[in-house]
Formats: structure tokens, C-alpha cells, sequence
């Protein structure tokens, strides 16, 4: 039954049904799968098979905003699922969060926050396309001591390199460990550009927050 309901849910999205991914995944909630479980095993392989078939012609970008309205409906359910498993009472620590400027990928990112606040961080998660400016702004106006950029597309994840370039010039790169991930990012690009950290997803980013915050 739970493999099951994981290819439907996929399937929901490859379809373009998010009446479907939402009730599917109402049932799962119901059955008691994890939402955690739910993201890993039955939305993302959807949304990557998604990306596959845009990829190779197979799908447009019609079939894009339709699965990421899937994937939206079904996090509607499963955020607050996630957050009512707060793991600690005591905050380890500010973020600042966003997509980088020019992107407008949003899912990923706000999964990412949600963890995080689920796991005690104070977040201050500033949306998609955030310019370089709003997020130095709002690291001095909150004293963040980690500042988290999510990138989705190889074109914007340059953009991560700007802002730690600015925040340097701003004199406030001592102040706070830049964490970058996205499906394009790699250790390898995050070690290049002078980032703190990278993390491959949601859960990932919560264990590299906590350790560059000294809390883990
Ligand atoms: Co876009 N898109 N898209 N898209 N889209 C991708 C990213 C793409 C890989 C699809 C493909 O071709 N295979 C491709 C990028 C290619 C590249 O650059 N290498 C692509 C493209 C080309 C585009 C457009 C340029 C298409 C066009 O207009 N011709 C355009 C760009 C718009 C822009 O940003 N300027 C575009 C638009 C869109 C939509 C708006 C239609 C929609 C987004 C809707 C929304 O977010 N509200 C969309 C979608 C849905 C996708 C795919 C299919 C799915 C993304 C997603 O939501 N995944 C995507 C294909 C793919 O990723 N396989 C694709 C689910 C989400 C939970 O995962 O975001 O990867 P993800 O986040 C993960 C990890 O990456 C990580 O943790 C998350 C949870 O595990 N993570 C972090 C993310 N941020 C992190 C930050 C961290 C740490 C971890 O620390 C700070």
C-alpha cells in the first residue's frame, strides 16, 4: 500500500492532477506516513520525472506551473504536519533565506525554511528573486548568524557568488556562514565561491544550519 500510494502520488504530478496529489496525499497523512517521507519518496521523484520531460521536449513550461501547483497543494498539508514535529524548544540560531535574484523557484526554498523553523531556527525567509541588497539589509536588521540561498538554475546560481563577494564589501561576511544549495549547486560550487556550506536537501540544510551555528 505505501509503495502504492507513492506512484500515484508521482504519478499525480507527471500528470498534472494536484486534486489528486492534494487527496493522495491527505490519504498518506492519514495512514500515518511521515511527511518527510511523503516529500522523498512520492513528490520529488514526480517533480524530477517533471523536470526530465521538460528537458527533453517531452513537456513546456505549462506542464511545469501545473506540477509546482501540485506540489504547493500538497505542502499546504504537509507544513503544518511538519512544523507540529518541532524538534527543540530552544532556537539555534537566526537564518536569513531566499531564492537569488533572477529565479523565481520557490518550492524547494520554502521547504527548506519550514524545516528549519521546525527544527527551532528563528527564519526570516525573504521570498524568490531577492535582490542581493534585501538580504544584507536584513542581516543587519536581525543579526542572522547563518544567510541560506537556494539557486534552481545554472544562470542564477552565479548570483550566490555576487552575494558573498557583497557581503564581504559590505563588512559583514565575518558575521554570518552562507549556506547555498538547489538542484544545480554542488559542494564543489559551494567550496568555489568561499560558501560556508552547501546541502543536497530540506533535511540536509537543518544538520548544516545547526552545525554552522555551533549547535550541532
Ligand atoms: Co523550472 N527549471 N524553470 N520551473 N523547474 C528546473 C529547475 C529545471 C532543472 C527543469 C529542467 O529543465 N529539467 C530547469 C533548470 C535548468 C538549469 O538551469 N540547469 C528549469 C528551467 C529551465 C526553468 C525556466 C528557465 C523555464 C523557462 O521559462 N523556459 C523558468 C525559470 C524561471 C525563473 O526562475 N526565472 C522555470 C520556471 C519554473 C516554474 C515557475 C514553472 C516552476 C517553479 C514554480 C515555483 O517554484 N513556484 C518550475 C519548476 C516546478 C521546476 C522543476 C520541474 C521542479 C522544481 C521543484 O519545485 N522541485 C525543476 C526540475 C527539477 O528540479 N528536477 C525545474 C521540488 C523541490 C522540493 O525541490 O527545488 O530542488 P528543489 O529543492 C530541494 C533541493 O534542491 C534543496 O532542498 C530542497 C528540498 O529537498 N534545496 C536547498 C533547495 N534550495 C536549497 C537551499 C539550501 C539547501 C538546500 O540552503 C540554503
Amino acid at each position: 500500500m505505501t509503495s502504492e500510494i507513492f506512484t500515484q502520488l508521482s504519478n499525480s504530478l507527471i500528470d498534472g492532477d494536484p486534486e489528486a496529489t492534494y487527496a493522495l496525499t491527505k490519504q498518506a497523512l492519514d495512514a500515518g506516513i511521515e511527511p518527510m517521507t511523503i516529500i522523498r519518496e512520492g513528490l520529488m521523484p514526480g517533480m524530477n520525472a517533471v523536470g526530465d520531460k521538460f528537458s527533453c521536449g517531452e513537456y513546456f513550461l505549462p506542464d511545469l506551473i501545473i506540477a509546482a501547483d501540485g506540489m504547493r497543494s500538497a505542502m499546504e498539508l504537509l507544513e503544518p504536519e511538519l512544523r507540529l514535529r518541532r524538534q527543540t524548544v530552544e532556537s539555534p540560531g537566526t537564518v536569513v533565506l531566499g531564492t537569488v535574484a533572477g529565479d523565481i523557484h520557490e518550492i524547494g526554498k520554502s521547504l527548506v525554511g519550514t524545516m528549519l523553523s521546525a527544527n527551532g531556527f528563528k527564519v526570516y525567509d525573504l521570498g524568490v528573486n531577492v535582490p542581493t541588497n534585501s538580504f544584507i539589509e536584513k542581516i543587519r536588521e536581525t543579526d542572522a548568524n547563518v544567510l541560506g540561498l537556494s539557486a534552481l538554475l545554472t544562470t542564477t546560481m552565479t548570483v550566490q557568488r555576487e552575494i558573498i563577494r557583497e557581503l564581504t564589501e559590505a563588512g559583514i561576511r565575518s558575521q554570518v556562514k552562507v549556506m547555498v544549495g538547489g538542484a544545480p549547486v554542488t559542494r564543489s560550487w559551494a567550496e568555489e565561491i568561499g560558501a560556508d556550506g552547501y546541502a543536497e536537501d530540506a533535511l540536509g540544510a537543518v544538520q548544516l544550519a545547526r552545525k554552522l551555528s555551533g549547535a550541532g
